[in-house]
């Protein structure tokens, strides 16, 4: 059985990760591909709640090394039950964030070591990495404009601009480390352009 592709779409708010991800998803499977769609913190019913306790707004205050762990668990328990049974089947795994979001946002926006987050990747994931990340990025206000109009904040949507600037320069500087794995796509561009990107980042895979 030929192992399945793992893709992971990032970005900050409002950037087009969830729309994205169905259009990729729609344009593998028409290649006769079986495909999942998942997302983290999330993709098991323990997951969810854990991403639920995450983005509450209503909680008490949530230490950093809480937050970092919880994000950790969700993906143990994603990875166990979701990701690497999926892959072992021969299924791709089109997945809304993971673990360049840790660096992004708990690196950058919290300022927590990379060498913690690091270890956590290790101890975590084994060698599961992304075959593939598509970084979407947008200037922050764009990003934060799109999710405004939406519904309401939740906790990490009600953070100041600043940790927002925070998490956009660790997320370039995760591309910057990982050329070979992750690629930019401008978000600020006609969502018809994004999508002619997405396909020849995704094309090459499907040889
Ligand atoms: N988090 C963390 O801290 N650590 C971790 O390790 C992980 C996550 C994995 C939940 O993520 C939170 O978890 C997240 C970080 C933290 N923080 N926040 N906030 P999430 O993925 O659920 O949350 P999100 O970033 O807020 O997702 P989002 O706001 O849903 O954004 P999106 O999925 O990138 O955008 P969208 O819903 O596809 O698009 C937004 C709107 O823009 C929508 O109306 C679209 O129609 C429109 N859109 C999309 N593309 C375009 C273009 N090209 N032009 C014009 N309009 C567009």
């Amino acid at each position: 059985m030929i192992r399945g592709k793992f893709i992971t779409l990032e970005g900050g708010e409002g950037v087009g990760k969830t729309t994205n991800l169905h259009f990729i998803s729609s344009y593998i499977q028409e290649h006769g591909i079986p495909v999942i769609v998942t997302r983290e913190p999330g993709g098991t019913p323990l997951a969810e709640k854990i991403r639920k306790l995450l983005l509450d707004n209503d909680s008490e205050a949530v230490s950093e090394t809480t937050e970092l762990l919880l994000v950790f668990a969700a993906r143990a328990q994603h990875i166990q039950h979701v990701i690497e049974p999926a892959l072992a089947q021969g299924t791709w795994v089109i997945c809304d964030r993971f673990t360049d979001a840790t660096y992004a946002y708990q690196g950058g926006g919290r300022n927590m070591r990379i060498s913690t987050i690091e270890s956590l990747e290790n101890w975590v994931q084994g060698t599961l990495r992304p075959d593939l990340t598509i970084l979407l990025d947008a200037p922050v206000e764009i990003g934060l404009e799109r999710a405004r109009q939406r519904s309401a904040l939740d906790r990490f949507e009600s953070e100041k601009t600043n940790f927002f600037e925070q998490v956009r320069r660790a997320y370039l500087l995760q591309l910057e480390l990982n050329p070979q794995r992750i690629k930019l796509i401008k978000a600020n561009q006609p969502l018809i352009d994004v999508q002619k990107a997405l396909i020849d980042l995704i094309q090459p895979l499907l040889k």
